[in-house]
């Protein structure tokens, strides 16, 4: 296994690449790469999903979705057990990711259906500045505009939804290239019964605990798996592309989420089928197949890590962290990553006067604490509508059976307000059902999360560390109001 070279500033490299193309009178394509010694920089294929939740693909034990591309994936390549987006919303979640920042630094990116300004640098542009060729399809960093942002194009980048005339584009010889694919799958609206008239198999799903285990739900979630696995065949289909185009090996090729499925206390909610995405990571080159990792990755990793496999630092401004010693297996440095801080902010436009919901959390393996900043608030949106979840069979399903005694507290947990302090003992209560935040067994608990939470936002110049953050309901909503 090769040493990985030491990564370079993006000034060392600008100069580096400089001098040595002088010294040599490099050719162009040498002075994009900055010569040999950086030749053998991997491709990025970055491939994200809009709305799968963790545990929905068989590598993860899942028995009734098909997802042989995800575990071929895992198979060749490094399974991550416990990697949760930044915040469990299209907009902001794909913002950290191409930032490697949290949303709350992100101004306006902070939001779902907003812009992101341009003084946030993201890694494709950084990439592309050291030699990369860069390209996305489909659903890039969205939804937003980048009217008034001074961006000319996606954060993601140029667009070129066919792959394989991207490859095309970027032969042997040239750049490494870094690659977005952003399917619109498993985002609803679904084909009603299209799982079952499909084969799944109702009977063995396994119905997340925060829903009601009715028919509607269960065909509902099928709908749900047939969409995720037409993201698996996606992908799929870029990897065939990648094989026949001799591309295989030096490809760094990631497979994840952007955020949590589409149904009611999941999608939108920091609970566990709102930020636990799956993720699994091949590089044939360097990193050993077979593998999987316990340590808590999050979404703003991800932008450090594509930098770092290119030779470059981090910037300074980037809350995140690289993982590639645990893709290389090398020893990992740094505090341990045995914890996540996730959050969100103003998701749709669906509560007063356009306001958000902001809350912020610590999850680690024995508890998710969660603080809700403005209790007064709807967090699914105002009733009657509830906007913020999604509309489909499932919130169907519990809006007109909420008065069930088998569907009343599951209706309360997703669509009521909720106290300003959460807190789930994970061990005995993985479902997240219990809040024991007043519980004096876990008192101690509940004071050191809160303490490590509040030291969290602090570090991180989160405007809601001093009280602010008000900006969060102005900012503009771009998209179409609930
Ligand atoms: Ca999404």
């Amino acid at each position: 296994m090769k040493e990985l070279t030491k990564p370079m500033s993006r000034r060392e490299f600008v100069s580096f690449a400089a001098a040595g193309a002088a010294a040599a009178g490099a050719s162009a394509a040498q002075l994009r790469t900055g010569g040999s010694t950086v030749k053998d920089r991997p491709n990025i294929l970055f491939c994200i999903a809009d709305d799968q939740s963790w545990p929905h693909a068989g590598c993860y034990g899942d028995k009734v979705v098909n997802t042989p591309t995800y575990d071929r994936l895992a198979a060749e390549g490094v399974m991550f057990n416990n990697t949760h987006c930044c915040t469990p919303s299209c907009t902001p979640s794909r913002g950290s990711v191409l930032t490697g920042q949290m949303p709350h630094r992100l101004e306006e990116g902070g939001n779902l259906w907003s812009l992101l300004p341009k003084k946030f640098e993201v890694y494709p542009d950084i990439l592309e500045a050291a030699g990369y060729s860069v390209g996305y399809a489909r659903k890039g960093w969205g939804p937003g505009t980048i009217e008034g942002t001074g961006r000319e194009r996606n954060p993601a980048g140029p667009q070129e939804n066919d792959f394989r005339k991207f490859l095309q584009s970027v032969s042997d010889d040239d750049a490494p290239f870094c690659y977005w694919w952003g399917s619109h799958e498993p985002h609803r609206t679904y084909k009603l019964g299209s799982g079952r008239e499909a084969g799944l198999d109702m009977d063995a799903v396994v119905v997340p605990p925060p829903l009601p285990d009715a028919p509607e739900v269960r065909s509902d979630i099928l709908d749900y798996y047939l969409e995720v696995q037409m993201f698996d065949s996606q992908v799929g289909d870029l990897l065939a592309a990648l094989e026949a185009a001799g591309r295989a090996e030096n490809t760094l090729v990631v497979m994840t989420s952007d955020n949590g499925m589409p149904f009611p206390r999941c999608k939108a909610n920091l609970y566990e089928y709102g930020t636990h995405m799956p993720l699994v990571v091949r590089w044939l080159a360097r990193a050993e197949g077979g593998r999987q990792a316990d340590d808590f990755i999050t979404f703003d990793d991800f932008a450090p890590t594509f930098l770092g496999a290119g030779g470059i630092e981090p910037l300074p401004e980037m809350t995140g962290r690289s993982f590639l010693d645990l893709l290389t297996g090398q020893t990992p440095s740094g505090p341990a990553r045995d914890r996540v801080f996730v959050e969100r902010e103003r998701h749709a436009s669906v509560r007063g006067p356009n306001l958000s919901y902001p809350c912020r959390a610590i999850r680690t393996t024995e508890y998710l604490y969660i603080w809700n900043l403005k209790p007064d608030r709807w967090p699914a949106g105002d009733p009657e509508r509830y906007g913020d979840i999604d509309g489909g069979p499932s919130k169907d399903y519990m809006m007109e059976h909420h008065d069930d005694p088998a569907v009343r507290p599951l209706f309360e947990l997703a669509f009521d307000k909720r106290p300003e302090e959460e807190l789930y003992d994970l061990r005995n209560d993985p479902g997240e059902l219990t809040n024991v935040a007043d519980d004096p067994r876990h008192a101690d608990a509940r004071k050191s999360l809160r303490a490590e939470l509040e030291k969290w936002m602090a570090d991180t110049a989160d405007p809601r560390a001093t009280g602010g953050g008000d900006e969060f309901d102005t900012y503009p909503y771009v998209g179409r109001r609930r």
